[in-house]
């Protein structure tokens, strides 16, 4: 008989986990409080752009392997992977958490394995999951197993992703590790480590870390750069050509639910030491009002109502989620600064402002800002757009576009991160 799992929350990770686990032979029911998403989801369809995703839940729910449901039931193997958002005080908002466990909690039964798979504070497994199982009067470690496995998938490869990369196993003990470990081993090409619950949580969240210090330190030498008249991504270009360095890309900043949040887990747990952390996060996050003052600069002769339009709204490209974008925090600095907006971005259904058709969208337009450089854009008519536009400037935010043709075309060419 193939095991049961319930999956609760079916996002950009519990769904492609929910449909994966299914494709590889659990009975799997996968939960979410959002009508919309179960009732696509009971027909085959998915609410999210994510590549291979379609086919594979279309292939499995017909077989009846994959069902959506609204809330929790009986299952062997309780899957969380609910969201854990950062509120306005820069601290991790844990009610999803805390709901899911209580919602699984009826159904918890001898011998069940729960998981938590979202991004948490250091110590939720055994200070806030494990407390709220022990009401179930079971032994957490010997009647129930418990453990933390972090999701890594980058949007836009998750099903490659979910397959093949390692991952991390912290179990409440070293039994709830092993037991996970089987389930993951099922599914996972890649290796797979086991450790306690507390270092795999610090271990998701440095990931995401280091990443987000890297690139703020990229962001740091673009205005270093800018200022002494360099351009910063030749200069990154020659530094990655040695064998030892490996900086990533500055830009307008950084986006996402994971980057742009997860650091501040670390910042709340310990606000006297994470001082590296704190400032790259702050550093990424001045990166919007940075382009804005470069808008500024470059329209300050212009007379009167000033039309920026805007390439691509999404947090990166080729996908398209929004959160945390930090092209959305720039559109508001700007229509706080009395700007009037247009933006095109073919991977975003429904926004303020937002216009389908390209040309319509950069019209009359004083300043186009490439926000997003979603490949996509690389087979525009630019020719088109420079004849639409009413003035003739063009910010590269990602260092995406031809310099040599924009200028051919006539364009007014100007690089983030490059005074000239
Ligand atoms: N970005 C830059 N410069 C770069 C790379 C990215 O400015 O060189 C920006 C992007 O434009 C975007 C943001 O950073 O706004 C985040 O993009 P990303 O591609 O770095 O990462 P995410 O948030 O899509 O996914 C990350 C991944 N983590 C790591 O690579 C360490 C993924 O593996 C995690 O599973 C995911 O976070 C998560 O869910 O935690």
């Amino acid at each position: 008989m193939p095991q049961k799992i319930c999956v609760v929350g079916l996002g950009y990770i519990g769904l492609p986990t929910a449909a994966i686990l299914a494709d590889n032979g659990y009975d799997v029911v996968g939960v979410d409080i959002n009508k919309e998403v179960i009732d696509n989801l009971n027909k085959g369809k998915i609410i999210i752009e994510e590549p291979n995703l379609n086919e594979i839940v279309k292939d499995v729910v017909s077989k009846k392997k994959l069902i959506g449901k609204y809330s929790p039931g009986k299952a062997d193997i309780f899957i969380i992977c609910v969201p854990t958002p950062i509120r306005e005080d820069k601290k991790a908002d844990m009610t999803y958490v805390i709901d899911a466990t209580k919602r699984i909690l009826p159904h918890v039964r001898k011998n069940n394995i729960v998981i938590l798979e979202s991004t948490s504070p250091v110590g939720t497994t055994e200070n806030i999951i494990k407390p709220i199982l022990e009401k179930t009067n079971l032994k957490v470690g010997q009647e129930i197993y418990l453990g933390y496995c972090p999701e890594r998938v980058i949007p836009g490869r998750i099903i490659e992703e979910l397959s093949n990369n390692n991952r991390i196993i912290g179990g409440i003990n070293e039994i709830s590790a092993l037991k996970i470990k089987e389930i993951y081993e099922s599914f996972v090409n890649g290796q797979l480590y086991t450790t306690d619950t507390n270092t795999a949580e610090m271990v998701k969240l440095t990931e995401n870390t280091f990443r987000d210090v890297n690139i703020a330190l990229a962001n740091e030498l673009l205005k270093v750069c800018d200022d002494l008249g360099i351009n910063v991504w030749n200069l990154i270009k020659y530094c990655n050509k040695h064998p030892r360095v490996n900086i990533l890309d500055p830009g307008p900043g950084v986006g996402g639910h994971c980057l742009a949040v997860d650091p501040w887990f670390i910042v709340e747990a310990s606000e006297n030491l994470a001082n590296i952390i704190k400032l790259s996060r702050q550093t990424n996050d001045s990166m919007p009002q940075y382009v804005f003052d470069k808008v500024e600069k470059l329209t300050k002769d212009l007379e009167g109502s000033k039309k920026i339009s805007i390439l691509g709204m999404t947090y990166k490209k080729d996908i398209d989620d929004m959160r945390e974008s930090p092209i959305v925090h720039l559109v508001d600095i700007l229509k706080e600064n009395n700007y009037q907006i247009s933006i095109y971005d073919p991977y975003v259904s429904e926004y303020e402002d937002l216009e389908k058709d390209l040309l319509k969208c950069v019209k009359d337009s004083d300043l186009l800002v490439l926000g997003v450089d979603h490949c996509a854009f690389k087979n525009i008519q630019y020719e088109e757009v420079y004849k639409a536009m009413k003035g003739k400037v063009i910010l590269d935010t990602r260092k995406f576009l031809d310099e040599d043709k924009m200028k051919e075309i006539g364009f007014i060419y100007k690089l983030l991160g490059y005074k000239k």
